[in-house]
């Protein structure tokens, strides 16, 4: 196609429900830079699942768009911690010592990679719709899933497809002015099948990304209101330049840290909560604050969000590096509601996943937040993410990080830290997977996108023998406590709180600890001699 478009049907693939912040951001930079052209939103997440595909019929038949955007968020959902039923069920089949509740999680195994599969070729099917219907009309597919596998997604798409692989302003504009090539890194199927690469270096400045008209969003999106409710995504700055051994997002958004505009972003939000009564946002950036210029960004940020009084609770990806006793006082002032970061407690662990960070100053940084709390610390949860079990893990690394929980417990009392039992996933192109192939771990070409459940377990990172004992705490856990934190409210204590105590009793039984082991051998020592004495 080599003429300019006048309309898009954007289609957001299904999901479980979920703020289609990536969709809405491009749709709402197309009207801003070619206001004639018509865009509709079609959420298939709020569809029940049955009607969706007749809707998507009705809807391209209707339309007719010129060019069908279709987003697709997550291609891979397991990534699974307490709150996802498969993390359940891959703890129950490999360590369940029921040989009963290994059958039943075999069962739910196969459900899981059904569901997963189907998902997919579902998919793939609504592509080859839209071009049924519409032979002459653009397909566009973007989106974090695609960003990540886009070659295997180009090969399955129908002919005269573009994949656009990480952000979708300035590929979207040039694909809507007609231009035979468009912008930015994508795959291109052509009409012979032939798919070809156009990689490109993210460049998009995000200044030009303004606070989002919400009027118009809402006027092109049907679905719009019913999230207004739930949590809102808000994004602030693409790009990271860590490059920790199991992450991807400074893949998929680049390593260069690029930002909107602090005031943008707080009007934003201020529009959200007085006009559409939103209570919550999430700072969808790789990481809210990382570096010491994007700290700096961040009470910008803080900085409008207070002068414009918006009333909202917030959280994001938060690293502590470059925090401040200044900055933690404007979170808190702002409405910040959990600080959700990596957390590992030993300087060792750190550094083997390059993290890029320093235990003590991290430890720190918590005591600023402590500080910061003028009247007292009631109601922001701490939320670690915790690598568990990572290469290089040890029963003394395992304990370390349970001792530095403890002083969290003892910092913020026990009830707000919430220590989520989170292991690495092995994605595609990343250090750790590199590492894991050299060691044998995974095999040279296995397919990342498997339906083997043995290699979809594989890939979640939990190895022998500590594996097996974290394995079991947690379904020891699971017996006497509460998958979500309810707070007072709650039957029990809160699982991840509780595994990371049945685990340390279990790592104190089978290998006690160097000092325990002295302190055990004086004590012997003593004894021996007490009985020689008498
Ligand atoms: C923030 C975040 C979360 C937050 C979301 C908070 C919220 N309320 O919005 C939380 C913590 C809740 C979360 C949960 C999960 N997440 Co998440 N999340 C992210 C993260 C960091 C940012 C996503 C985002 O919103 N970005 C901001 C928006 C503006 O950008 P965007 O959506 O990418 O859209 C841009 C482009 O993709 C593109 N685009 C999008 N659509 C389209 C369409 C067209 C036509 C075009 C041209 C372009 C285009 O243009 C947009 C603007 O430039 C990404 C990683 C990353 N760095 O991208 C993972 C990520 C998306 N999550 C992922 C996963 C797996 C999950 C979970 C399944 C984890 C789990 N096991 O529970 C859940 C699923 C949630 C759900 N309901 O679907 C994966 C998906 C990867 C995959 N292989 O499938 C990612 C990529 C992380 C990873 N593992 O690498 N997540
Ligand atoms: S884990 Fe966070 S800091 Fe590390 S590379 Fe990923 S986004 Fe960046």
């Amino acid at each position: 196609m080599s003429t300019a478009a006048r309309s898009i049907l954007y289609i957001r693939l299904p999901v479980w429900k979920i703020w289609p912040g990536g969709v809405i951001y491009v749709a709402d930079f197309i009207h801003k830079q070619r206001p004639g052209i018509r865009q509709e939103i079609l959420d298939l997440a709020l569809i029940p699942p049955r009607s969706r595909g007749a809707e998507l019929k009705r809807r391209l038949l209707e339309f007719r768009p010129d060019v069908v955007a279709f987003s697709w968020r997550n291609m891979q959902t397991f990534g699974p911690h307490p709150e996802n039923d498969a993390l359940d069920v891959v703890m129950n089949f490999d360590h369940s010592p029921k040989p009963w509740r290994r059958i039943k999680a075999a069962w739910q195994a196969i459900g899981i990679i059904r569901d997963y599969a189907v998902a997919r070729l579902r998919n793939f099917a609504w592509f080859r719709l839209a071009r049924q219907l519409l032979p002459e009309s653009r397909i566009v597919v973007g989106g974090t899933a695609v960003s990540i596998f886009g070659k295997y997604v180009a090969e399955k798409c129908p002919s005269d497809t573009v994949v656009v692989v990480g952000e979708g302003e300035e590929a979207m504009l040039s694909i809507v002015d007609g231009y035979t090539e468009p912008a930015g890194n994508h795959y291109y199927k052509d009409n012979s099948g032939r798919v070809s690469h156009h990689p490109a270096e993210e460049s998009f400045d995000l200044s030009r990304l303004t606070a989002v008209d919400f009027g118009y969003v809402e006027s092109i999106f049907p679905g719009f209101r019913e999230y207004m409710g739930g949590t809102i995504g808000v994004h602030t700055k693409r790009g990271c330049p860590f490059q920790c051994h199991f992450c991807l997002y400074n893949k998929i958004e680049g390593g260069r840290q690029r930002y909107r505009d602090p005031a943008e972003v707080a009007k934003e939000i201020e529009t959200l909560e007085k006009v559409y009564g939103v209570k919550d946002i999430w700072f969808t950036d790789a990481q809210f604050c990382s570096t010491r210029r994007s700290m700096k960004h961040v009470e910008h940020i803080l900085d409008e969000m207070l002068a414009r009084n918006v009333k909202v609770r917030w959280t994001g990806y938060l690293r502590l590096n470059y925090l401040t006793p200044e900055v933690a006082r404007k979170m808190l002032a702002s409405g910040l509601t959990s600080i959700d970061l990596s957390f590992t407690g030993t300087q060792d662990i750190i550094d083997s996943l390059t993290l890029g960070y320093d235990l003590e100053q991290q430890m720190a940084a918590f005591r600023l937040f402590k500080d910061a709390a003028v009247e007292g610390w009631d109601k922001q949860k701490i939320k670690l993410y915790m690598p568990l079990n990572a290469p290089g893990e040890t029963p003394d690394t395992l304990r370390a990080t349970m001792a530095r929980i403890r002083e969290l417990y003892e910092m913020f009392g026990r009830d707000n830290v919430l220590p989520f039992i989170f292991f690495i996933g092995v994605q595609p192109n990343t250090p750790i997977e590199e590492k894991l192939l050299e060691a044998g771990y995974l095999p040279r070409g296995y397919n990342p996108l498997t339906l083997n459940p043995f290699t979809i377990k594989k890939l979640l990172y939990n190895p022998k023998p500590l594996g097996a004992m974290i394995g079991r705490a947690y379904l020891e856990a699971l017996e006497c406590s509460s998958k979500l934190d309810e707070g007072a409210n709650a039957e029990g204590d809160y699982v991840g709180r509780a595994t990371m105590e049945i685990l340390e009793r279990k790592l104190n039984e089978s290998f006690p600890s160097p000092s325990r082991q002295r302190r055990l051998f004086s004590l012997q020592t003593v004894v021996t001699q007490q009985g020689t004495d008498t």
